[in-house]
Order: C-alpha cells, then sequence, then structure tokens
C-alpha cells in the first residue's frame, strides 16, 4: 500500500513517520512529487480542513492521502488560535512569532487558568470515495516562557503535567507517546491495517 502524507511541513513529516514506521506501508511525501500542491485551508474546524487536504492530494497524486490538522485551544482566549494556530500571528510568521503573541495575550494570566488542550484530526482519503477521520487531544497548560528546545510549534509554550516538561524539553519518542498527533495516528494505524490485504499485526 502507497500512502502520501499530505503536508509539507517536515517537523509533522518526521513525527508521522516515526509512527507509522513500522507498518507494511511505503510512505510518500512532497519530495516523491514535483510541484506538490499547498492546499488552501479555507475550512472552519479541523475536521474541514484536515479533509480538504487528504482529498486534494489523493486526487492529485492519485494514492491514498493521509491529512493532520492540528490546533491549540486555549481556555482563557475561549479556543483561540485553534484552527488558525499555524497563522496566530499573522501570514507567514515562524513559531516564534506565534509563541511571543500566545505568551503576551496570556500575561496576567493565573497560573489556575493557564489550561489549553492539542487537538489533531486525521483524515485519510481512501482515493476510491471512502473518506476515514479520527482525532487525537492532550490537555496541558500554557507557560509564562518558552522552555526547551525540541519539537516545534506551540511546543516550548506547552506543559504537559504528566512528564512535568514541557512538549519541547520531552524527546521525540516521548512527545510522540503522549501527544495529540500520537493519539490521533494510534487510531489512524487500527484503519490502515484494516486496509492491508491480509492484515497485519499490531502491537
Ligand atoms: P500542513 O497544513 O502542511 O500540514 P501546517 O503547519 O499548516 O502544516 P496545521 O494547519 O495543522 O499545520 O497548523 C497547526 C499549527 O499548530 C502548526 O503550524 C504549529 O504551529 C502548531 N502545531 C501543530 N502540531 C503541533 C505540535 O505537535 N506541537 C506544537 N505545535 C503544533
Amino acid at each position: 500500500m502507497q500512502l502520501v502524507l499530505a503536508t509539507n511541513n517536515k517537523d509533522k513529516i518526521r513525527e508521522i513517520r516515526n509512527l507509522l514506521d513500522d507498518l507494511q506501508v511505503t510512505i510518500l511525501t512532497c519530495d516523491d512529487f514535483l510541484d506538490f500542491p499547498e492546499i488552501e485551508e479555507t475550512g472552519t474546524t479541523l475536521e474541514e480542513n484536515a479533509i480538504l487536504k487528504a482529498s486534494g492530494i489523493s486526487e492529485f497524486t492519485g494514492y491514498a492521502a493521509l491529512a493532520d490538522d492540528s490546533g491549540l485551544e486555549v481556555d482563557a482566549l475561549d479556543g483561540a488560535p485553534g484552527v488558525y494556530s499555524s497563522r496566530y500571528a499573522g501570514s507567514g510568521c515562524t513559531y516564534a512569532d506565534n509563541n511571543r503573541r500566545l505568551l503576551k495575550e496570556m500575561e496576567g494570566v493565573p497560573e489556575g487558568k493557564r489550561g489549553a488542550r492539542f487537538r489533531t484530526v486525521i483524515a485519510i482519503d481512501w482515493g476510491d470515495g471512502e473518506i476515514e477521520t479520527v482525532e487525537g487531544t492532550v490537555d496541558g497548560r500554557i507557560t509564562t516562557e518558552n522552555r526547551g528546545v525540541d519539537g516545534f510549534g506551540y511546543d516550548p509554550v506547552f506543559f504537559y503535567e504528566p512528564a512535568g516538561k514541557t512538549f519541547a524539553e520531552m524527546t521525540l519518542d516521548e512527545k510522540n507517546k503522549v501527544s495529540h498527533r500520537g493519539r490521533a495516528l494510534i487510531a489512524a494505524r487500527e484503519r490502515i491495517a484494516r486496509r492491508l490485504i491480509g492484515g497485519i499485526e499490531l502491537e
């Protein structure tokens, strides 16, 4: 089975590859195609955007495609940045710009009110008219400063209580075991396994 990862985000590709590594599936990425398109995220929910990306790339490549749309939902900001997480500080902004804006918006918010969650919706367009979606979330809280250098995006400001660390202070394996994307991918693995002819052994 061939499965195209419908994303141009190298950080996501690294995490998704790591989690689907042991499946008998050939993972293709944007690097395997000429003029791999950037699908416009015009939806108003993570689910709509995940489906838009999976379907757009499945149509472009002719293969099954898996897309992830993720966002950070901060309680004190009524769920923002949410579906707009990648461009919170404006179009063309960097991860650092987004974190700077978030920490600014959260200035003065007391410790007990800094709750947040990462949410991922994964859509798989099987290329035969069927589309499936699965979801994963993880709860944490927003720090008052950047901590750690690993991971990407909002990882340096997302404190994960059970580990006593931010996601950027955790290794990729530690993060993948508990993260929104990790949890969504465990569900996605099941769907992929069901499609594999003859089935496979899952851990
Ligand atoms: P694609 O659409 O090409 O997949 P993207 O970066 O635009 O890549 P999203 O639309 O899902 O991805 O945007 C989500 C943003 O949320 C992303 O740019 C990061 O800033 C942040 N984000 C997503 N997953 C994250 C993670 O595991 N840790 C920290 N931040 C994350």
